[in-house]
């Protein structure tokens, strides 16, 4: 695929360039050398014998090691095959070494209690990515929230005020997951002597709470370190004036030293949004649960009660929400941007709630049944997808982000009222089959921002500004779970699929890119690793390719940027497993 990218993006265009054809004919074979390991596979079992991911050991030597300069110049398939393989033992031995524990801190946070079984090599490519991601970051962006990976410097979005780190603290439970405890250490002391909220800056509640509130809690339920638990117990402080509003629904932005919140200028006549308001249930809760401070947990659960005394259309939540009346905005519906993530905070809070929390669950249920009578179809050849709904008229378009509803609706299948677990397992996999076709049908196979299905396409971006890819991580979310309820060995051969785009097409010697157009020969890149690309994509990659019991989900649920948070469980005694 890459010797047919490059060659294709060069054609000689005359014979009068004879000069320049014969060049290209030796780079392309001096590519075709170099990854040969890849292009020669004959099938799929190959590709999961982890060949490919020796080339990434090789290169991510290259960008970092000492023996760089021998990599880039090797001419002679010998010594580079010789490298190749000298790299990939020492990486797999690096990872089959690892002990692969976690312990639990608390009375809570119990993983895994049996023998460690061997990384296998799938998780370890997942190893050597995060490496490249990681190591990129620190050389070229340490500090800042996130890498360019091509102009090789700091990035920093306005969601996040002034505070810093983003990728650090995003990362933190990556690094300790997969036990790349030097990095874990570096970002501790980092976290320790750099983080810092006292800023006077007007910041994103919901980005801020997903990622550097999620990224603390989990940080301190896997490694027990005190600093984790402070540092979020403050920052949830700071964002508690944000729910200063008439009804207790916050405000989307809040500046964190005075106090004063607003919301975005473009959302439906100052209203606030359902996935930001929706989307800080599990981190408060686990709050107050470590502060012995009940504000955070009465501020998430009035949001509930605003909720339910609202008349909701078709039993369906609009996106916008205004915190002075309490009354709906704009009557949009999505299960993507702007909704996702309230749906998937229902169902989790029930399940990290060890199945009490009855209000959350009843929520969850009623709102998926009206979102499968009222959005999901099924196109002319059988792909099922989750429209958007305006007005009560469709709009027939999903989103990359909606594409984590496979992975919600897996994890909830088991506790669906009736007998409906069987049904709604047959839409999740229905969803993650439309979500691989999306990616499927392009050309650098790497899913659009968003996918149609009207005008005679299907599971295909039309508008031009609906076709980057930005690293996002709900498709290979949906393939995780899937694997992990099905085991039907299609979901690791998907990942795995995204896998070899993502090296092929997003890796640069700087680190991973997004790119602006999934149906072009070759990328174009943004010049952006985002920080969830290390929280969550690559933690899901993993993931899928380690064993059920890694992080099972009887003990932890996923918030929505990937960070792990414990079951709080009803009752000491009802825990036999855990260590006390
Ligand atoms: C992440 O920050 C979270 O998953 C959020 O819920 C939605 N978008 C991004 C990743 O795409």
């Amino acid at each position: 695929l890459l010797y047919r990218a490059v060659s294709g993006t060069r054609p000689p265009t005359s014979f009068r360039l004879t000069e320049k054809f014969i060049l290209l004919l030796v780079f392309s074979a001096f590519i075709t050398l170099c990854f040969g390991a890849i292009f020669f596979l004959p099938d799929s079992s190959k590709l999961l014998s982890g060949v490919f991911f020796h080339s990434s050991a090789v290169e991510t030597n290259t960008h970092t090691g000492p023996d760089s300069s021998d990599a880039g110049s090797a001419g002679n398939d010998d010594r580079l095959l010789a490298k190749i393989k000298k790299d990939h033992e020492k990486a797999l031995l690096e990872t089959t070494e690892r002990s692969y524990m976690i312990k639990p801190v608390d009375d809570t946070a119990l993983t895994r209690t049996d023998e460690s079984p061997d990384l296998n090599i799938l998780g370890c490519s997942q190893y050597i990515m995060m490496k490249h991601a990681w190591d990129s970051y620190k050389r070229y962006a340490w500090g800042s929230n996130e890498l360019r990976p091509v102009s090789k410097q700091g990035h920093s979005s306005n969601l996040f005020g002034s505070i810093k780190g983003a990728t650090i603290v995003d990362a933190l439970d990556t690094l300790y997951i997969m036990e790349m405890f030097e990095e874990f250490d570096a970002a501790t002391d980092w976290v320790e002597k750099s983080l810092d909220f006292n800023v006077n800056a007007e910041v994103s509640v919901f980005e801020v709470n997903i990622r550097f509130v999620g990224g603390l809690l989990s940080a301190y339920y896997l490694s027990g370190k005190e600093v984790f638990r402070r540092k979020a117990v403050e920052l949830g402080e700071k964002l508690l004036p944000a729910f200063k509003t008439p009804t207790g629904i916050p405000w989307a932005l809040l500046n964190l030293k005075s106090g004063i919140g607003r919301n975005w200028p473009w959302a439906s006549g100052g209203s606030s949004i359902l996935a930001e308001y929706g989307t800080l249930h599990l981190e408060f809760m686990h709050l107050s649960r470590l502060s012995g401070n009940p504000e955070f947990a009465q501020k998430v659960m009035n949001i509930r009660k605003v909720l339910n005394r609202l008349e909701k259309p078709q039993g369906l939540y609009p996106n916008y929400l205004n915190p002075n009346s309490g009354q709906w905005g704009q009557h949009h519906v999505s299960v993507g941007g702007l909704g996702d993530s309230f749906y998937e905070y229902l169902l989790k809070a029930w399940l990290m709630s060890d199945k009490t929390d009855e209000e959350g669950k009843k929520m969850y249920y009623d709102a998926l049944q009206a979102i499968e009578t009222n959005l999901m179809r099924k196109s002319t050849n059988g792909l099922t997808y989750i429209a958007e709904w305006k007005g009560g008229l469709l709009e027939h378009k999903m989103g990359h982000l909606t594409c984590f509803a496979g992975g919600m609706i897996a994890l909830g299948a088991d506790g669906a009222p009736g007998d409906k677990t069987g049904h709604q397992m047959e839409q999740a996999a229905e969803i993650a089959r439309t979500c691989h076709e999306s990616y499927a049908r392009t050309t650098l196979k790497l899913g659009p921002e968003a996918f149609r299905f009207d005008g005679g396409v299907e599971a295909i971006a039309t508008r031009q500004n609906e076709k980057y890819f930005i690293l996002r991580p709900e498709v290979i979310e949906t393939y995780m779970y899937m694997w992990r309820f099905t085991h039907d060995p299609k979901y690791r051969e998907w990942g795995w699929e995204a896998v070899q785009a993502l090296e092929q097409h997003c890796r640069v010697e700087g680190g991973y890119s997004g790119v602006r157009d999934v149906y072009a020969s070759s990328p174009n890149y943004d010049d952006v690793q985002q920080s969830f690309y290390l929280a969550e994509t690559l933690k899901y990659l993993y993931l899928l390719f380690s064993e059920d019991d890694h992080l099972p989900f009887e003990h932890w649920v996923f918030n929505t940027e990937a960070h792990p948070l414990p079951v709080i469980r009803k009752d000491k005694t009802d825990r036999p497993n855990e260590v006390e």
